[in-house]
């Protein structure tokens, strides 16, 4: 039995699986103890390396995330896997033997995967999943991967949280293009080309490749770089895991990893501060609250939608008016 946060917050630093899970739950619940308790770990985390798997559903993200984690395993690693991707369950035999192991066993099992549901708003799920993140992190795990589908601000806010980020493309879309212009390049450390064995590979890799020779570097920065997979198989994932390495060992430089960190820092803050002012104004403006007047206005006409934004912060930063 877990009687209190203090107690709670104790064990998952002594990496308790099944601490780990309950706080899991807690934050997916919006338990009150959740914010304690991830506050309360925040000075041991930075230690996981973060890697992001960003890519349309369908582009082998999930069976990626499989093969890495036979690979970090068998360098004696631990794995944590945030998945925001729930319509892909991970098959893979092994792994879901090690989920039903590591559910009564310690830390040494190594896998620890968690999913996450994408329900209320989208600053909820952002908020979630980084607050998982801290948790494998400070739990011990060595890697934490985070599985999603790179579309949408909340996508693009989970992957910036990540240290490595690894963009799967994939041949025959015909929309990689457009992939690229929604800002998935700018996220990008690696691409991973899956389905390496399907038809229209060659083009893709020569297409990101006119891509990278466009972008010219400053001196110090990293160059993104590229790996060809089939993952159903696990070819180039030993590649994909090389570039990932040499990112990591790019992050190590002097000043790289603090630079990422605190810009990671900043970009957490501005994701939880929007996040609460929302959560504020639906307490205030939303059903029952004590300023539903002004959203009964807008939606009768009387006030246009950027008077409305002005006039709610305007009695956010003042008492309610009723
Ligand atoms: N031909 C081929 N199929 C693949 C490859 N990688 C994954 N798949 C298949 O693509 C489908 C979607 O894979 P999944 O990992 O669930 O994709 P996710 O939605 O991005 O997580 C599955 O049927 C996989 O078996 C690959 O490299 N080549
Ligand atoms: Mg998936």
């Amino acid at each position: 039995v877990i009687g209190t946060v203090d107690d709670l917050v104790t064990r998952v630093l002594a990496g308790e699986l099944r601490a780990v899970a309950r706080l899991c739950r807690l934050i997916d619940d919006d338990h009150p103890w959740a914010p304690a308790a991830v506050k309360a770990i925040h000075p041991r985390c930075g230690k996981a390396h973060v890697i992001g798997i960003t890519g349309n559903p369908g582009s082998g993200k999930s069976t990626l995330v499989d093969q890495l984690i036979v690979r970090y395993r068998a360098r004696g690693l631990t794995v944590a896997v945030v998945a925001v991707d729930p319509s892909s369950p991970y098959s893979g035999g092994a792994l879901l033997g090690d989920r039903i192991r590591m559910q009564q066993h310690a830390l040494d099992e190594g896998v620890f995967v968690r999913s996450l549901a994408t329900r209320g708003h989208l600053g909820g799920l952002s908020r979630s999943a980084t607050a998982l993140v801290h948790v494998f992190d400070a739990a011990g795990f060595d890697v934490v991967l985070v599985e999603t589908v790179g579309v949408g601000q909340a996508e693009v806010e989970i992957v910036r949280t990540a240290h490595t980020s690894v963009v799967v493309l994939v041949p025959g879309l015909g929309d990689e293009v457009q992939v690229l212009k929604a800002g998935v390049m700018e996220i990008a450390d690696i691409f991973g080309l899956n389905k390496a064995d399907r038809v229209g590979h060659d083009r893709l890799r020569q297409e990101i490749n006119a891509l990278l020779a466009l972008h010219h570097p400053e001196p110090d920065e990293w160059v993104p770089q590229m790996a060809s997979t089939v993952a159903t198989v696990g070819t180039g994932v030993d590649e994909l895991l090389a570039a990932i390495d040499a990112h990591r060992a790019y992050l190590a430089e002097p000043g790289h990893e603090r630079r990422l960190r605190v810009q990671q820092q900043r970009d957490e803050f501005w994701m939880l501060f929007t996040d609460l002012m929302r959560r504020r104004a639906e307490e205030r403006f939303g059903g029952t609250g004590p300023d539903a007047d002004l959203l009964a206005a807008l939606d009768a006409g009387e006030l246009d939608p950027l008077s409305a934004a002005e006039q709610a912060m305007m009695r956010l930063s003042g008492p309610a008016t009723k």
